[in-house]
């Protein structure tokens, strides 16, 4: 093997940063997409993707379920972390140890020491899916960073201030790609567009997102 191929080979990227307290890790779940494909299969067989309703009464575009021990859901009384799933209730589907050890690494490759998510928000996109401008902010603890792993097809991400008005920066991620934000970038807007470029050859049309937490 050549000194070329040395460098061609897939070593991944280190952390790129975004934000005061923001980074992309390009490529950074590439290793292990195959289990945390078989585990999103395993979830969405016990907790199905589905379009859940805004307290204004729109149905969300982007299809969503969750794992871990609170689960993110909207409905027209408003957003909340349930412990069950409210169609169905049961509880959501335990949290995979591949998504926590991948949340756990790349958190501290960010900065972020002993990240222990409890939720995991699971959102799918099918083309034409978006989610506008809006704050995570139904969590109780906004010191604790959040991971979000993007899956299949790629997509703009928009990367906000802390007051909606304020303009957003662009940032196009792609399969395997994580960014982790915390700190002062914790409360910033943030959306994504639809969907675009070529179907994926392991997920087709759509793009699945995981957003890992501190809910409770
Ligand atoms: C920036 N999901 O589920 S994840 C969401 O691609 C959500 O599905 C998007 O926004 C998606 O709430 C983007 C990235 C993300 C998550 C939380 C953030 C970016 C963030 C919190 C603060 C700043
Ligand atoms: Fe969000």
């Amino acid at each position: 093997m050549s000194t070329l191929d040395l460098f061609q080979s897939a070593a991944p990227a280190g952390p790129e940063r975004i934000g005061p307290c923001a980074y992309v890790l390009r490529g950074c779940a590439l290793s292990c997409e195959q289990a945390l494909l078989s585990a999103v299969a395993a979830i969405e067989a016990r907790a199905p993707f589905r379009h859940m309703v805004t307290p204004g009464g729109y149905a969300m575009s982007a299809a969503l379920t969750n794992c871990g021990a609170l689960g993110w859901t909207t409905d027209r009384r408003g957003y909340r972390y349930t412990a069950v799933d409210p169609q169905g209730g049961q509880p959501w589907p335990a949290m995979p140890a591949v998504f926590a050890r991948l949340a756990r690494a790349a958190a501290a490759a960010a900065g972020f020491a002993d990240f222990e998510p409890d939720a995991c928000l699971m959102n799918r996109y099918a083309l034409g899916a978006r989610m506008s401008l809006h704050q995570d902010k139904n969590e109780q603890d906004f010191d604790a960073p959040i991971v979000s792993v993007s899956l299949g097809m790629s997509a703009t991400f928009l990367f906000g201030g802390l007051d909606r008005s304020a303009k957003a920066m662009r940032l196009l991620l792609h399969h395997g790609d994580v960014v982790v934000w915390g700190g002062a970038d914790r409360l910033r807007y943030h959306g994504v567009l639809a969907p675009e470029g070529a179907p994926h050859p392991l997920l087709g049309d759509c793009r699945i997102n995981l957003t890992l937490r501190k809910a409770g």
